[in-house]
Parts: structure tokens; C-alpha cells; sequence
């Protein structure tokens, strides 16, 4: 090399370190881009489908086929004002108008959800719950798409025998269980109602105002250890009805017998069975024993209204999940949620169910009521719960632009339904 080549060299060698420089940072602008988008799908599902439209189509059509599976446009079945609203909008372009777009473009929940869109840890215990099978189902019959809403709504009404253990069911017949069982049907004991709100426990209810709205229905149920004490702005504060389940009841870390939460409002406990079995099969080997904890409620609170859900009504409901779907569902219980939503739709003309589906709030906090975080509580683990959402969607008589905004959907009461 002479020594007029060196300079040269360097110069060539300083371009290429440049060169791989830039290299270095568009691939690694592109792996967070990457990374990025594919948190998206798993942590933050109803991001509305304009966020990258501007110069990032590839990318956004990729999005959109990665998430149909659990969310879908709204824009298609849009309600009558965001319809008129989008026809206003082909005349003028002010910015509010663009964000008010965004939302009526927001994805909700997709009706026809598939298991295979879940993050992999829930696919994983949904196929140990049914290698499990813990209740002994025995289904076979058919497993298809979606009976039409009006006859699905029929199929609820008609198979679905929504009751409460009364005095006369073979084990409950004792002179014991006399003076425990309520002598009151429920239906006598919350008489005609109209308009119902079912409350989910969703942490997406946080920060929803929801409460005003929520409190104006004829009656209110909620789930659990649900509060409402310091949530009432997003929740309400009127409780008709408060479902429980069986662990809570039992559980003594749960404090049931002594927090003042539940001494509001009628009660009623279930307990997940084995599948179609016979009360006695049940009474004999409940999933928890709250028999006991269940009197000694009863003998603090005998004036509170305080029932037990018949079982059967678990798998009757759990046969029309599963016939309506085109997966192996978790062969569990429904939740908490689904069984109240059937019950309210047996006492109510109508029934608004909040944050089942979730809105524009979505978030893995689990409850709006703690701090904990887990994927599961929305999407399901234990519960067949992306499949109840599914049905839910399915016969909602609301609109994508009420679940978008306040996580609403409108059901008719079985009163109403014409088969
Ligand atoms: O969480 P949980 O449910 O009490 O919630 C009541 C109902 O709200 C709906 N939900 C809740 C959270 C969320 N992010 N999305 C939702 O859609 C569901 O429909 C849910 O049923 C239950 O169904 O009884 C459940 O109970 C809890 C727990 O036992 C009670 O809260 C008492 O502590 C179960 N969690 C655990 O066992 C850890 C939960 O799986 C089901």
C-alpha cells in the first residue's frame, strides 16, 4: 500500500462504519416495532384500527388479521346515531369529529372468538381442564355454529329451569332445612321487575362513570365480593341481588360471615356440581362444603333473603354453550357472570350487562375493586368465559358503539322472548 492509498482506506472504512451504524439502528427500530405490535394483540386488543393507518398499512392489515379472532370492527354493525354520525362526517373533517371516528371505529368483542386466539398460557389450561374433566361430562352432542339469536334466546328460555332449592328437594326435606331455606319464592320476594343492570367485576369498570346510569335500573345484581363503598361513581350503589359463589361462602380467608358487604341486598350461593347429577348425587359431595356456613348465616341474618341455586340449571346452561360452539369448551361451570345474566333475564323485562364484554377501557386488571393483574379473568381459565362472551355478543340487542363506550349490552327478558 503506497502511502497516498491510506487516507484513502480510511476514508472508505469511516463510511462503511457509518453504513453498518444506521443498519444497526433500523433493525433495531424495526424488532421494537415488532415486539411492540405483538404485545398489542395480547395486552391491548380494542386500540382502535386507525392508530397506524398513516403509513403503516402493512403492518396494520397484519394487526387486523392477528386479532380478528377475539375483537371485530364496529363499523358494521354500528348503531342508528353513529351511523347518522358517520354521514355528517363525509361533509366535514373537524378534529373532534376525527376522534369521535376512532371510537365508532373501535373493535369489540368478535362473537365467533376462537380459543386458538388466547395467549398460550390460557390455551394450555383450557386443554388441561378438559384432559381433567373434574365433573365427569359425558356430552356428545353437537358441537356448530351459532343457533340464530332468536332461537337461541328461545333455547335459554325453554331448557335453561332457572330455580332455587326450595323445601321439597329430597335432601333439603328435613325439619333442619326448614327453618334455613327462605319460605318466600324469589320471584314473590323481588316481584315484577323491568329494567335490570348486571354488574361484572371487570377492572375495566374503573374510571367507566358508569354509576348514575347503573343505579337507575329497577335492580341491580352483582357478583361476589364486588364493592360498592368508595366505587359508586363507576359502579352504583344499589344492590338487589348479590351472587356468590360456593368457595366464597366457605373460604374463611373470605371473611363471608363477618364482612358487612354482604349483609345488603338478597344472596344467593352456587356450587359447581357434577355434571347433570341429581341433588342428592350433589348434597352428598359438593364442590365446597357451604351447607354449614350457609346456616350459620342464616341464624346472624334470618331477615335477609338468602337462597341456594338449584344445580341443575349449571349444565343445562353449560349444553347450550357448548352446542354453540365449534370448540371443546372448558368442561367447567359457567362463571359467576353468565349464570347471573340468565338469571336476571328469568326476573327482569330487560337486561343491560356491563363490562361482560369488554369496552374501550380494557385492561388485565382483574377486578376494578384491586390491583391484580391476569389475562385469565377476562378471557377465561377455569370458567368456558370467551365462549359465554361469545353468546353474549351474539344476542346482543345493544349496539358495538354501547359496548365500545360503557362495556354495555342489552338483552331481552325471557318474558319478552316470542318462540
Ligand atoms: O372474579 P369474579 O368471578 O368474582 O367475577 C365475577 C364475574 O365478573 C365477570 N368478569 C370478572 C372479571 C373480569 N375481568 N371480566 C369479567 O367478565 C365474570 O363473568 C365473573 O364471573 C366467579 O365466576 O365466581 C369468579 O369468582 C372468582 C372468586 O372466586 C371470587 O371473586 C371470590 O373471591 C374466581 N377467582 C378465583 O377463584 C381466583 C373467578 O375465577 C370466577
Amino acid at each position: 500500500m503506497s502511502h497516498l492509498d491510506a487516507p484513502c482506506t480510511m476514508v472508505h472504512i469511516n463510511v462503511l462504519k457509518k453504513f453498518v451504524c444506521v443498519l444497526v439502528v433500523i433493525l433495531v427500530a424495526l424488532t421494537v416495532c415488532l415486539w411492540r405490535e405483538t404485545r398489542r394483540s395480547y395486552y391491548d386488543p380494542l386500540k382502535t384500527r386507525n392508530d397506524g393507518l398513516q403509513g403503516h398499512r402493512s403492518l396494520e392489515k397484519w394487526n387486523q388479521v392477528k386479532s380478528q379472532g377475539l375483537f371485530r370492527e364496529a363499523a358494521s354493525e354500528l348503531g342508528q346515531a353513529s351511523k347518522m354520525w358517520l354521514a355528517t362526517q363525509n361533509k366535514g373533517t373537524s378534529e373532534t369529529a376525527e376522534k369521535s371516528k376512532k371510537a365508532a371505529f373501535g373493535k369489540v368483542w368478535d362473537k365467533d372468538s376462537s380459543s386458538r386466539n388466547l395467549i398460550p398460557r390460557l390455551q394450555k389450561v383450557r386443554k388441561n381442564y378438559l384432559a381433567m374433566n373434574k365433573y365427569n361430562v359425558t356430552y356428545n352432542g353437537k358441537r356448530s355454529a351459532k343457533l340464530s339469536p332468536e332461537k337461541l334466546l328461545c333455547q335459554l328460555r325453554d331448557r335453561v329451569n332457572v330455580t332455587m332449592i326450595q323445601r321439597s328437594d329430597g335432601p333439603f326435606g328435613t325439619p333442619e332445612w326448614q327453618q334455613y331455606l327462605p319460605g318466600k319464592s324469589l320471584s314473590e320476594t323481588v316481584g315484577h321487575l323491568g329494567r335490570c343492570a348486571v354488574v361484572s367485576s371487570a377492572g375495566s369498570l374503573k374510571s367507566s362513570r358508569l354509576g348514575h346510569e347503573i343505579d337507575s335500573h329497577d335492580a341491580v345484581l352483582r357478583f361476589n365480593g364486588a364493592p360498592v363503598r368508595g366505587f359508586q361513581d363507576d359502579v352504583g350503589q344499589k344492590t338487589t341481588i348479590r351472587l356468590v359463589n360456593s368457595q366464597l361462602v366457605t373460604v374463611e380467608e373470605q371473611q363471608f360471615l363477618r364482612e358487612p358487604l354482604y349483609n345488603t341486598g338478597i344472596l344467593i350461593v352456587w356450587d359447581p356440581a357434577p355434571y347433570h347429577a341429581e341433588i342428592h348425587e350433589w348434597y352428598r359431595k359438593p364442590d365446597y362444603n357451604f351447607f354449614e356456613s350457609y346456616k350459620a348465616y342464616r341464624r346472624t341474618h334470618p331477615e335477609q333473603p338468602f337462597y341456594i341455586l338449584n344445580p341443575k340449571m349449571q349444565w343445562q346452561l353449560w349444553d347450550i354453550l357448548q352446542e354453540n360452539s365449534l370448540e371443546h369448551i372448558q368442561p367447567n361451570p359457567p362463571s359467576s357472570g353468565m349464570l347471573g345474566i340468565v338469571l336476571m333475564m328469568t326476573l327482569c323485562d330487560q337486561v343491560d350487562v356491563y363490562e361482560f364484554l369488554p369496552s374501550k377501557r380494557q385492561t388485565d386488571i382483574c377486578h376494578y375493586y384491586q390491583k391484580f393483574h391476569d389475562h385469565a379473568c377476562t378471557m377465561g381459565a377455569y370458567h368456558p368465559l370467551l365462549f359465554e362472551k361469545n353468546l353474549v355478543k351474539h344476542m346482543n340487542q345493544g349496539t358495538d358503539e354501547d359496548i365500545y363506550s360503557h362495556g354495555k349490552v342489552t338483552l331481552p327478558g325471557f318474558r319478552r322472548v316470542q318462540c
